[in-house]
């Protein structure tokens, strides 16, 4: 089903005082709003409305919007992020999804589910129990997709230090394709409930841009990586490229910085 709409976030003017385990240095807030101006416009392009909110100092990483909730065509769930840092960003999501979804259910204590674990593919979604999301959290948010009609499963990556979200490693990116990066690869050939046609195994070298995220005709992938662009292309997707060097110093991928449905 394609997307519609799109929420987003720009980073505040204290964005390098979010959670960080890069070691590139702190971003450039200036650069950063750019490129996250580039990036709205890439899913105006591709036919969504987009609604911005505010930036918010409050909470550094509130521009990871993708975290705070999983929205879905048949509800959405807010979610409870599990870096205490980020717990308040929820409640300044709930005004703006309570105009496209008439229930909000919510993550409980002491369940966490940080939304970047949380993969969707045709129905079924993925659930990655992490340094963030724990089995509490999988446990509800499976329960409240299966009142939207939804199946899940669980992966665990705990074991994965290179990840911090099931979508750093992994992207579905619809009619059975996926990309991969090879430290999960195994974990999700072994979802029987998923089918995997075809799979890009992204190359150690570009394990970043496994982040990818399919938005109606398009593939948005972040700039600088040329073997997961050129392989996509094979395959005959429309590739956008977005610059994301200010976000990934910040452990951002591209999918975090909205959320789309
Ligand atoms: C954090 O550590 O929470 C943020 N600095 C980055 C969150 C990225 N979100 C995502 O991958 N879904």
């Amino acid at each position: 089903m394609p997307f519609t709409r799109a929420v987003v976030r720009p980073p505040a003017e204290n964005f390098a005082a979010g959670l960080s385990s890069a070691t590139e240095g702190p971003p450039d807030v200036s650069r950063a709003l750019e490129q996250h101006a580039r990036y709205v416009d890439a899913l105006r392009d591709c036919g969504l409305g987009v609604t911005c909110l505010e930036a918010d100092a409050r909470y550094p990483d509130g521009t990871f919007v993708e975290d705070t909730a999983i929205v879905t065509a048949r509800g959405a769930v807010l979610a409870r992020p599990g870096a205490p840092s980020r717990e308040g960003e929820v409640r300044g999501m709930v005004a703006c999804l309570r105009n496209f979804y008439q229930e909000l259910p919510a993550i409980e204590p002491p369940g966490t589910v940080d939304g970047g674990d949380v993969c969707e593919a045709d129905g079924h979604f993925l659930i990655g129990i992490s340094a963030r999301t724990n089995a509490h959290g999988a446990r509800q948010l499976a329960e409240h997709l299966a009142r939207f009609e939804y199946t899940s499963s669980v992966i665990d990556i705990r074991s994965n230090s290179s990840l911090l979200h099931l979508k750093s490693g992994i992207a579905y990116l619809g009619d059975g394709l996926w990309a991969a990066d090879g430290s999960i690869r195994d974990a999700l050939e072994s979802q029987s409930a998923i089918g995997v046609r075809d799979l890009i195994m992204v190359s150690p070298a570009e394990a970043y841009a496994a982040n990818c995220v399919r938005v109606n005709d398009a593939i948005l992938v972040a700039a600088g990586y040329s073997l997961i662009s050129a392989a996509l292309e094979r395959r005959g997707c429309r590739v956008v490229q977005l610059e994301m060097s200010e976000f990934r110093k910040m452990d951002g991928g591209l999918s975090c910085l909205s959320l789309r449905f």
